[in-house]
């Protein structure tokens, strides 16, 4: 793979507290296989730094962004935040092209000073058409089943969100410390790997799909990122980091970008 495609690591000095770069980098070794295609991503997003805390305990925190595509996907992005103990953020997302019957890929690892909060999924483009469900469906829900067992519930999460995930959306908050540690090394670790498994099985199998049916793939995975930019959760933290301006265009033109 060429260097431009590695994920970006940052800078260990400043890192006290979770990460999940090791999550990304499992991730960016899987799609190897796809011979992905840089997909560029402009310089003021790259490698974003800024500060948190007091003026006089100040934190730095980071938010590194990657992007490649491949020929079945148009864009396969992370967004990393790193601000030590103060948050640890994977948010992982694949956007298949439209000429393909696949789902989204959805990750959000998210670890803030009170909890993990870790949201897992293949998120349908359009959950009303059987033939798009069905055959994801049927294979996603026993790896689901399987860990789902190990993990306590999320709590509830907004109604209007209920159309963008599937029934094997799995959605957990467990605690810092060792016992939430080895739920993310026994549970979470092998769960994202089946998950996205899964996702690249279904990628090597996708063959291109007619005009009409891809037209009606772009109308509902154009639902889906609006949807994702308007009500990003992130908006609040990254506001803080890095004002409204830098936060609204990452939003808009880098990570729900269709
Ligand atoms: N979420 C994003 C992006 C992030 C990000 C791009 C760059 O979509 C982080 C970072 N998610 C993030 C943060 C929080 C959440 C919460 C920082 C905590 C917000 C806070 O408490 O201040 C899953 N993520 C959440 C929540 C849900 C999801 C349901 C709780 C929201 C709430 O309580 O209001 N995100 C949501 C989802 C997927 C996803 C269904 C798909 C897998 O990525």
């Amino acid at each position: 793979m060429s260097p431009d495609l590695r994920s970006n690591s940052l800078d260990p000095v400043q890192i006290d507290g979770w990460r999940w770069q090791p999550f990304l980098d499992a991730a960016v070794d899987a799609i190897a296989s796809l011979h992905p295609q840089p997909y560029p991503v402009p310089e003021q997003f790259l490698h974003k730094k800024g500060q948190t805390g007091s003026k006089a305990k100040p934190t730095p925190v980071t938010t590194a962004t990657w992007a490649c595509s491949t020929d079945k996907l148009r864009q396969v992005r992370s967004a990393c935040v790193e601000a030590g103990k103060a948050a640890s953020v994977l948010n992982f997302v694949i956007n298949p092209r439209c000429q393909f019957d696949l789902p989204f890929f959805g990750a959000d690892l998210v670890t803030l000073p009170n909890g993990h909060l870790l949201a897992l999924d293949l998120q349908p483009v359009d959950k009303t058409d059987a033939q798009h469900t069905q055959p994801v469906w049927d294979r996603l829900m026993p790896i689901f089943e399987r860990w789902r067992e190990a993990l306590p519930g999320g709590g509830p999460i907004p109604e209007e969100a209920e159309p963008y995930f599937s029934p094997a959306f799995l959605w957990t908050r467990i605690p810092l410390g060792e016992e939430g540690d080895n739920l993310i090394d026994r549970v979470v670790k092998p769960a994202f790997r089946d998950y996205l498994n899964l996702y690249l099985e279904l990628v090597n199998e996708a063959e291109p799909v007619d005009e009409a049916r891809s037209a009606k793939l772009l109308a509902g995975q154009q639902r889906y990122t609006n949807y994702r930019a308007e009500k990003d959760p992130a908006r609040g933290m990254l506001t803080r980091f890095y004002g409204s301006d830098w936060t609204e265009a990452y939003i808009h033109d880098v990570l729900f970008d269709l």
